[in-house]
C-alpha cells in the first residue's frame, strides 16, 4: 500500500507521506483565485512549490467551489495544458490533473500528467473508460451532490460508513473498467457535500478507510469549515490547515492535498521524527 503505480512504468513512494501542491490556473477558486491564471506564472508558482519539497503538483483549470463558474472543456484544455507541459519539461515531480472531463484527461496526460484526480470518482460518462485507456493513476474522491448544491443541507446515516462504501464502489467500478488498484488512491473529500461536523468525524475515524487497501488522500487546506469553526477568512487559515495536514497524516493518510507546502513539509518532518516505526 506504501507505492503508488503511476503507470507505464513509473511509481511513487508514499512510505512516507507525500504532500501534493495545489495550482490552480482559474479565475474563481477560494482560495487563490485569479493569481496564476497566466502560465507563466502558474508554472513559476508549481516549481516555488517543488522546492519547498511537494511530491505532487495539482493542476486544476476549473473551480470546484460552490458557485464557481462551469468551463467547457476547450477553455479548460487551454488553461492547464500549456502549465502541464512547461512543468513536466522542467521537474520529475508527478503532476495530476484536477478535471472530471475526458477530453482534458486525454490532453492532460498527453501533456506529461501521471495522476487524474477526479472529484467526481470517474462518474462523468465515459470517464472510467477514459482513465483506464489512458494507463495513469486516479484519485477516486467522496462528494454528495453537485459543487454548485452541495452544501445546502448534506445529510448521511453515518459519514464515515457512507463515504467508505461509496469509495468502495467506485473502486469495483474502476476495476471492473480496467484500472488496477495498484493505481488508485482514494479521498474522502473533505468539504464536498460536508457539515463541519461531518467533516470532523471523517478526520476523527479517517483510520477506518484503510480497510480499503489503497493510499488515502486529504484535502483540508484552507477549506470553508476551518474559516466557521475559527471565524477566519481563507488568507488566514495557515496554522490550522497546517494542523490538519498534521493529524490526516497520523490518522492515516499517505499525501496531504494543500496550498502551503513549505509549513506542511516542515511539520510531517517533525511527525516523521517522532514516530516509531
Ligand atoms: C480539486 N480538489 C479540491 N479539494 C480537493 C480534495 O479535498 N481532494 C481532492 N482529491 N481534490 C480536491
Amino acid at each position: 500500500m506504501s507505492v503508488l503505480d503511476l503507470g507505464h512504468g513509473r511509481t511513487l513512494d508514499l512510505t512516507h507521506a507525500v504532500v501534493m501542491g495545489v495550482v490552480n490556473v482559474t479565475p474563481d477558486s477560494f482560495s487563490d483565485g485569479g493569481r496564476f491564471t497566466d502560465p507563466a506564472s502558474a508554472v513559476e508558482q508549481a516549481l516555488r512549490l517543488v522546492a519547498e519539497g511537494a511530491g505532487i503538483i495539482d493542476v486544476g483549470g476549473e473551480s470546484t467551489r460552490p458557485g464557481a463558474q462551469p468551463v467547457s472543456a476547450g477553455d479548460e484544455i487551454a488553461r492547464v495544458i500549456p502549465v502541464i507541459e512547461a512543468l513536466c519539461a522542467a521537474t520529475t515531480v508527478p503532476v495530476s490533473i484536477d478535471t472530471s472531463k475526458p477530453e482534458v484527461m486525454r490532453a492532460a496526460v498527453a501533456a506529461g500528467a501521471t495522476i487524474i484526480n477526479d472529484v467526481r470518482a470517474l462518474r462523468d460518462p465515459d470517464a472510467l473508460d477514459t482513465a483506464a485507456a489512458l494507463g495513469v493513476a486516479v484519485c477516486l474522491m467522496h462528494m454528495q451532490g453537485e459543487p454548485r448544491t452541495m452544501q445546502d443541507n448534506p445529510e448521511y446515516i453515518d459519514v464515515v460508513t457512507d463515504v467508505r462504501d461509496f469509495l468502495a464502489g467506485r473502486m469495483l467500478a474502476a476495476e471492473a473498467a480496467g484500472i488496477p488498484r495498484d493505481r488508485m488512491l482514494i479521498d474522502p473529500g473533505f468539504g464536498f457535500g460536508k457539515t463541519p461536523e461531518h467533516n470532523l468525524e471523517l478526520l476523527r475515524r479517517l483510520a477506518a478507510l484503510r480497510i480499503l487497501g489503497r493510499p488515502i488522500l486529504a484535502g483540508l487546506s484552507r477549506k470553508s469549515f476551518i474559516g466557521k469553526l475559527l471565524g477566519l477568512p481563507v488568507d488566514r487559515r495557515l496554522h490550522a490547515s497546517v494542523a490538519l495536514a498534521l493529524l490526516a497524516v497520523q490518522n492515516g493518510a499517505s499525501v496531504v492535498r494543500v496550498h502551503d507546502v513549505g509549513p506542511t513539509v516542515e511539520a510531517l518532518h517533525m511527525l516523521d521524527a517522532v514516530t516509531i516505526r
